[in-house]
């Protein structure tokens, strides 16, 4: 474990190294405790740089056995050699050399699952962002762009499948049962999209032919016996090679295409070139094993993977800090795809559902940072939503403001101009200035400011001069390290929503700019008058949220349950019920603690079931209509002295108001919606799954739940419903006969696969209610569970720690005792995951102040423990601030 040294590394700081790296030549003799690995590098001085100038490599825990240059070994007084770092004193005055470095690594015992591990008997490799270094010293920064040849040597016995980046060139046995590959990367890239898996797997294999005719075979690699469970993945692979073709003109170029799935991995999925490594819980789905959430995420994922070759590969990023430049890009381009794929309006809101839920805490507390960050200790706590999620924001709201055909244009320019670079987020926007000719600059401090832009809007509408006027302000909260803020530059599309649900049309407008349906809110007030407005329009802002900003707008509630009926953008219609619903849930909050409000109106128990049963809306988007603001989502609005029991009360009384309000016509829905025929997994019949599970948690509540919730566990012909009723008994009904039947039954028939049991331990972690401290301690024994896992770990621990929030935050503190402990335990063998999980007390100064103080004693505990790894060190730190 690489413990903190507290450097810290700035943007400002960037320097192009002395050396490049032009070619890189690896022989990996495979062995599971004592690797041998020999890297032949093909270095050169740049130009200008002095001759004495010393070749510093990063290393990460190596054993160096070896090291000659142009073939004469290299004496101990030419280096400093340690387990970090490889430091060069004496080179050859030719601007060329040949640097042959020797380590040995341990793959076994490599727990952390950066550079060369064992997966399951497998070996495989992780290496962004900096995992490399722990499998030979190099210039391990994504800046060094290298043409990699890679041989293989394992027993074959062992090891009958040898992969790694680029195309196949030769294969052959060796001496005493061993055989060996060899593999060519004719695309210079950085080290950490280098790859190697080795091991025994079944292949499914299928071809791709690309636009211009060129034929790539496809294999997607999985634990022998699961070949069956990979075919959805590959239709996902094939329909995003042709997406990526229609859409942005990008074809693939390489001859073969290949999927890893391990079951060891740290996050979902990783892109390294012609070799994408999977999470198998991205890859491997059935219908008796994935629910329909599952099919969704493994199609954006092996998307977002494939799409990375053009937006990540072939152009990366100079430095750590641009990281956005291809993940924001990447997230932007796999929304798209399952928008086009699936149903756009129901994507939209499901993306900020997410934003919302994983982004906007993140900005709002301690750990925010801009969403190209200017500094870093440890850049892997830098994978954040802010990165990916609100990075993906960005790109979405340069489209907006551009228009599609000049963003693709811009899109165009940039592979174009960039192809083969390593490059920055000031070259990514510069393609957009140069397409469009517009000034961008204070549109780019989207990347490089932290803090949720708030805009606080009213208006008034006068009758007699048929005048509309908005009054719009802006402002940006102060976040850490980021007092002052400049003023942002936020498209914010809107309509003006007349009685018949109809836009109503003006004729001039001014205090803005103002085109497409968006104004362009640039200073801190706007008064933006709109002419020849014919009646009082109900006002629909951020439509298809144009700005991830949060949103202040004086309404009419009048207003709020016309637009929550009638807009014509599914999105707002889609937020104006929740905000309706949101609303409801904070004044019983409230009211819970003494406060004053009226009762939850009948109203809005009215309009849920009008939106349940309205059949030209999508079953998917009644579904989420339907579902209540999560406890989270209920505290994040809140904002300070939060009491997570109080929440859970209230919003379990507006589920339970709207359910008897609506019995009848929910128990006639539900059962229209039953499905007998085949299981797809398209988005429709999913949806419709999605809502008639929605109408199974109000019913649940009702007399009779237990019962109409075990039917459901019995009937369920696919994991959608069976976990859906498996989480209604857990949830609403614990202790009940059927909820422990129920539990049993799931672990008996599922008891041999860990990503189905991943789910039995996320539903139970995820029980509300004082008790979860324990039934996590006791499944932690479970012989399903395994400490080493990440899968596993994020299932039980990350689901109590982020998704149980009477439990987490239970009011004696047991729970965040309990997650310290944990941590620091995990935090031995996996700092990375460790640090991921503590971003959960994140919020902790939200808390009313007896929870807050026992949150920060937790804190505390893991901040005085000795010897942190710069993972955990960071994140506790800057949490504590
Ligand atoms: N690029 C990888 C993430 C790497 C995380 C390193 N800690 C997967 C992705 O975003 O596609
Ligand atoms: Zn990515």
């Amino acid at each position: 474990m690489r413990t903190d040294t507290g450097q810290v590394f700035k943007l400002e700081d960037y320097r192009p190294s002395d050396y490049l790296i032009l070619r890189t030549r690896l022989t990996f003799r495979l062995s599971p405790e004592a690797t041998m690995v020999k890297a032949e590098l093909t270095v050169e001085r740049r130009a200008g740089v002095a001759v004495d100038s010393p070749l510093i490599l990063d290393g990460d825990g190596l054993a160096l056995r070896r090291i000659e240059i142009d073939g004469v070994a290299v004496p101990t007084s030419a280096y400093d050699a340690s387990p970090d770092c490889l430091a060069l004193n004496a080179l050859p005055s030719t601007p060329r050399f040949t640097l042959l470095i020797e380590t040995q690594i341990d793959p076994a015992h490599n727990e952390a699952l950066m550079g060369l591990y064992r997966s399951n008997n497998v070996y495989c490799t992780q290496c962004e962002a900096e995992g490399f270094r722990r499998i030979t010293y190099f210039l391990d920064r994504p800046d060094i762009l290298s043409v990699f040849t890679v041989r293989i040597e394992a027993r074959r016995k062992e090891a009958p499948l040898l992969l790694s980046n680029g195309n196949p060139v030769e294969s052959g046995d060796l001496a005493d049962g061993w055989h060996y590959a060899v593999w060519e990367d004719p695309h210079p890239k950085p080290s950490y999209l280098f790859a190697l898996v080795a091991g025994d797997l079944g292949k499914v294999g299928d071809s791709f032919t690309t636009m211009s005719g060129r034929e790539v075979d496809l294999g997607i690699y999985v634990e022998h016996g699961k070949e069956r469970l990979a075919g959805y993945a590959m239709d996902a692979l094939k329909r995003s090679m042709k997406w990526d073709e229609e859409v942005f003109g990008r074809e693939y170029d390489l001859d073969v295409f290949n999927i890893v799935a391990v079951s060891d991995f740290n996050m979902g999925a990783m892109e390294n070139k012609g070799l994408n490594i999977f999470n198998d819980k991205y890859v491997l789905a059935d219908e008796e094993t994935a629910t329909d959430a599952d099919f969704a995420n493994i199609e954006a994922i092996i998307a977002h993977e494939y799409f990375h070759n053009w937006t990540g590969n072939r152009i990366t990023c100079r430095d750590w800090f641009q990281l956005c430049l291809k993940e924001g890009l990447t997230v932007y381009r796999d929304h798209e795809f399952s928008a086009d794929q699936r149903s756009r309006g129901v994507k939209r809101i499901a993306e900020v559902r997410t934003l919302r839920a994983m982004q906007f805490p993140e900005d709002q507390g301690p750990l925010a940072h801009p969403v190209r960050p200017r500094r870093y200790r440890e850049i892997n706590n830098f994978y954040t939503a802010t990165v990916y999620e609100k990075g993906s924001e960005v790109v979405r709201m340069i489209r907006t403001l551009l228009g599609a055909e000049t963003f693709r244009a811009g899109m165009d320019l940039y592979f174009l101009r960039h192809d083969g670079d390593a490059a920055t987020i000031e070259d990514f926007v510069q393609v957009f200035a140069d397409v469009s000719g517009r000034d961008l600059s204070q549109f780019a401090l989207w990347y490089n400011q932290a803090g949720t832009p708030n805009l606080t809007v009213s208006s008034h509408y006068d009758a007699a001069a048929k005048q509309l006027t908005l009054e719009i302000e802006q402002s940006v909260p102060p976040t850490p390290s980021e007092s002052r803020k400049r003023l942002m530059h936020i498209p914010l599309a809107f309509g003006l929503v007349g009685k018949d649900g109809k836009d109503l049309l003006y004729d001039s407008v001014d205090g803005a700019t103002v085109e497409g349906g968006v104004i362009q809110v640039r200073k801190r007030h706007h008064t933006v008058r709109f002419s020849g407005v014919a009646a009082r329009p109900a006002l629909s802002l951020n439509r298809g949220f144009s700005a991830p900003v949060t949103l202040s707008v004086e309404q009419k509630a009048d207003d709020k349950f016309f637009l929550a009926g009638h807009d014509s953008d599914a999105f707002s219609r889609w937020q104006a019920f929740n905000t309706l619903l949101t609303d409801a849930l904070i004044a019983a909050f409230r009211r819970l603690r003494g406060g004053k409000g009226t009762d939850f109106a009948a109203r809005l128990g009215g309009l849920a079931g009008t939106i349940a049963t309205n059949g030209d809306l999508e079953p998917a988007y009644r579904a989420l209509a339907l579902t209540l603001p999560s406890e989270a989502d209920i505290a994040r609005e809140i904002g300070k002295d939060i009491d997570p029991d109080a929440i859970f009360a209230a919003r379990e009384a507006l589920a339970t108001f709207i359910a008897s309000t609506n019995r009848q016509r929910f128990e006639v829905l539900y059962d229209s919606l039953r499905d007998n025929s085949q299981f797809s997994p398209d988005a429709e019949s999913a949806g419709r799954r999605a809502l008639r599970n929605v109408l199974l948690d109000y019913l649940s509540r009702l007399d009779g739940g237990a019962e109409t919730a075990a039917r459901h566990f019995k009937a369920a012909a696919n994991m959608t419903d069976l976990a859906a009723a498996l989480m209604v008994l857990a949830h609403r009904h614990p202790g009940s006969p059927q909820a422990d039947a129920a539990i049993a039954a799931f672990a008996a028939k599922y008891a041999s696969d860990p990503l189905v049991m991943d789910k039995w331990f996320q539903i139970q972690a995820s029980v509300p209610g004082p008790q979860a401290v324990d039934t996590v301690r006791m499944l932690m024994t479970h012989p399903a569970f395994s400490s080493t896992n990440p899968n596993r770990l994020r299932s039980l621990i990350g689901t109590f720690s982020s998704g149980n929030q009477t439990g987490f935050h239970r009011a004696d503190g047991a729970g965040y005792r309990f997650f310290a402990e944990t941590v620091l335990e995990i935090e031995k063998r996996n700092p990375q995951v460790a640090a991921r999980l503590a971003t959960a007390l994140r919020s902790w100064r939200s808390l009313e102040p007896a929870r807050q103080a026992k949150a920060k004693e937790a804190l505390l505990t893991m901040a005085n423990t000795s010897n942190l790894s710069a993972d955990l060190r960071d994140i506790i730190d800057r949490t504590l601030v």
